[in-house]
């Protein structure tokens, strides 16, 4: 007979509606995800090593992006590599594994006065494919006046050669969202926003007395393979691959396998 052993149920459930929601739209909201008082304590490390994550500032203005914050804060690790930041990446876009690719904090302090620029995130990936979602994590609260992200829904499927991603083009102009509906999620700590790697997004200023903080999980699914090009991400565990190498031949870590999680996808809403 066959067993379940070495299988273990991940505590979500994810609908095939909301799955298809994000084949349509490129971008889905989850709610209360993780506990508050546990993206608090995320929360916490970060401000408390602010220092530290200033020094590592790859913004170049007054917001604070730190590359690879899993490196350098325990929390922050588990968090990204927690099987339901994998599962949620991974039954979202079809996979049947995910791996932890790269994360990005960003931090806006009240009054910070820098947007994030209109892009897609695939040309800055030195990987190829379409089963590579980033999961936002709101770590504050998070909305349209403290800098949210605002997104163009449908937007990654997008074809005309006006808006087609071209190499070059990882900035977009603003007039490709002159006919675009826009939406900017209003976030608790703990929500999720998944997005397609070809989703046009940006943000704001932080012109509130409240601290903005998210964390860019980005994750490699099955279909992702190895393709470093110029003035991309670096990313030290693929490194030592070949070009278009399959990622499996990489160091990056897995954090979910749909084999192992006895838990399934559900039509519920
Ligand atoms: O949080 C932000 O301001 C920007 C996030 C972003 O653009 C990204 O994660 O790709």
């Amino acid at each position: 007979m066959a067993t379940d052993m070495g299988k273990h149920a991940i505590p979500l459930t994810i609908s095939n509606r909301l799955v298809r929601e994000y084949e349509q739209a490129g971008v889905v909201v989850l709610r209360r995800v993780f506990a508050q008082s546990r993206v608090n304590a995320v929360f916490e490390e970060c401000r408390a090593n602010l220092d530290r994550l200033r020094a590592r500032n790859a913004a170049g203005n007054d917001a604070v992006v730190v590359d690879f914050a899993s490196h350098c804060l325990d929390r922050v690790r588990a968090l990204c590599r927690d099987p339901l930041v994998g599962k949620i990446g991974g039954v979202l876009s079809r996979s049947l594994q995910m791996r932890h690719l790269v994360d990005h904090l960003f931090i806006k302090e009240p009054m910070t006065d820098s947007a994030t620029p209109w892009h897609r995130d695939l040309p800055f990936y030195p990987v190829r494919g379409e089963q590579i979602p980033l999961l936002w994590i709101a770590l504050t609260a998070s909305s349209a006046d403290c800098g949210g992200l605002v997104y163009a829904p449908g937007s990654h499927r997008w074809t005309t050669p006006k808006n087609a991603p071209r190499e070059a083009d990882k900035r977009l102009s603003p007039d490709d969202f002159k006919t675009a509906r826009l939406t900017v999620f209003e976030l608790s700590p703990g929500d999720i926003v998944v997005h397609h790697p070809l989703t046009a997004h940006g943000a704001g200023p932080n012109r509130t007395d409240r601290p903005r903080y998210g964390l860019a999980v980005r994750l490699a699914g099955d279909d992702a393979s190895w393709a470093p090009r110029p003035k991309t991400l670096r990313i030290p565990e693929g490194e030592t691959m070949s070009y278009k190498g399959r990622l499996s031949r990489s160091g990056l870590p897995v954090i979910w396998r749909a084999r192992s999680d006895s838990s399934g996808v559900t039509d519920a809403a």
